[in-house]
């Protein structure tokens, strides 16, 4: 199998992470650049999972329940419905409320052609997002059941892009004002898995750097 993913992407690390969690070998991993990326991802986004017969699963999240259900040991859904609710829950929220919104607020990173009504609507949404999370996560280091869960592979990835985008386009990070989630995210960040996606994240993150670094290098050339 290949998932088609990067290292910056919060929603590929997600699987990423639950892939090692997992142990899962044999899937690797490469960048969407051939010109048939049209034909792999009709919406271009990241991450796809190709199949070794070449059949295309697109979403993470749809990604993650194919992993679950063909790799079930060890698993990262509840051991109950209950459970599993409990984890679905916090994943979402962290994908729809925290990462959705920090994708778009990435674009709102340039002061001179930022729109600062968007940067607020959009900032106010992850903020809340956050504080909600506060209502969930749990107090034993994980993000729920005392175990790694899927909502520790998109926490992971949401808390690392919520503290540096956020100050990024102005906007002061909101996790230290949660104690919950702010203890957790200290926790959470010695377990191996979530350090291994961590040190890609920062990678991706130095890349992407350098790249606004260079563009704002042409423009002052011009
Ligand atoms: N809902 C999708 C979101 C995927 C997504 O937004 N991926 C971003 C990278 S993190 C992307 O590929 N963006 C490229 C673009 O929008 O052109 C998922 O969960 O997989």
């Amino acid at each position: 199998m290949k998932l088609y993913s990067g290292d910056l992407s919060p929603f590929s690390a997600k699987v990423r992470m639950q892939i090692y969690a997992k142990g899962i070998e044999g899937i690797t991993f490469e960048r969407p650049t051939t010109a048939a990326w049209g034909e792999i991802s009709p919406i271009g986004r990241i991450p796809v999972l190709q199949l070794d017969d070449g059949q295309l699963i697109p979403e993470s999240e749809v990604i993650a329940e194919y992993l679950e259900e063909i790799f079930p040991n060890p698993r990262l859904l509840g051991a109950t419905p209950l459970e599993s609710a409990r984890i679905r829950t916090v994943s979402r929220l962290a994908d729809i409320y925290l990462l959705n919104n920090i994708f778009m607020l990435a674009g709102q990173t340039r002061r001179s052609t930022r729109n600062e009504g968007m940067r607020d609507l959009l900032a106010a949404q992850v903020v809340r997002g956050v504080g909600a999370l506060e209502r969930y996560v749990g107090t034993d280091g994980f993000a729920v059941s005392g175990r790694l869960t899927i909502a520790d592979c998109t926490l992971v990835p949401a808390l690392f892009l919520t503290q540096n985008i956020l100050p990024g386009v102005d906007v002061e990070d909101p996790v230290p004002a949660q104690p919950k989630v702010a203890a957790y995210w200290s926790a959470i960040q010695q377990n191996e898995h979530a350090a291994r996606v961590l040190v890609e994240l920062r990678r991706g993150l130095e890349e992407r750097q350098a790249w606004l670094r260079a563009q704002a290098a042409e423009r002052a050339d011009a």
